[in-house]
């Protein structure tokens, strides 16, 4: 709403001599606002993991949520580090774990000051480790519990009838 006002509220140009330039501000005006109603606000994450040169290198390097729950890992040290949760790319077979039928994952070099975000939508025991740092044992964990029973009915009724169940939710 903020963009909206602040756009509304932008005086136009003091000078409009070319019927041209005009156009093009009223329409740059006219997309601005849309968008800002339509992009939805992204979820923040559930849990923070700093990755960092002293240890642990993950902090914290145990972490436990919930199904559907969003895990971020900030790059806070001065050397590029990674999130791998794939069998393949692990020097150890130990250093990793995914659930049975879970799509391993990779988050690439973060930089220094970067992030990356990793939703679990699958229960289990996540091990991953850093591709740079798995030498120096910079190993992480993810324990992901599934939904208490309660909340994976509602989350299925969610599901085959998002309507009624978006308007239950809106009730006090
Ligand atoms: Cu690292």
């Amino acid at each position: 709403m903020f963009t909206l006002a602040a756009i509304l509220l932008t005086p136009f140009p003091a000078a409009r001599a070319n019927p041209l330039d005009d156009a093009t501000a009223n329409q740059s005006a006219a997309i601005a606002p849309l968008a800002a109603v339509i992009t939805p606000p992204l979820p923040g994450p559930t849990a923070i993991v700093k990755m960092q040169d002293d240890d642990p290198m993950y902090s914290p390097n145990i972490v436990k949520i919930t199904v559907g729950q969003t895990v971020e890992w900030r790059n806070t040290s001065d050397v590029s580090h990674s999130v791998v949760d794939d069998p393949a790319k692990a020097d150890r077979a130990s250093d990793v774990a995914l659930p049975r039928g879970v799509k391993p994952f990779s988050s690439g070099n973060v930089m220094p000051g970067g992030s990356y975000r990793h939703t679990f939508t699958q229960p289990g025991d996540y091990r991953y480790f850093c591709w740079s740092h798995e030498v120096d044992k910079m190993l992480g964990e993810v324990i992901v519990k599934p939904l208490p029973p309660s909340a994976a009915a509602a989350a299925a009724q969610a599901q085959a009838r998002p309507w009624s169940a978006r308007e239950r939710q809106r009730d006090p």
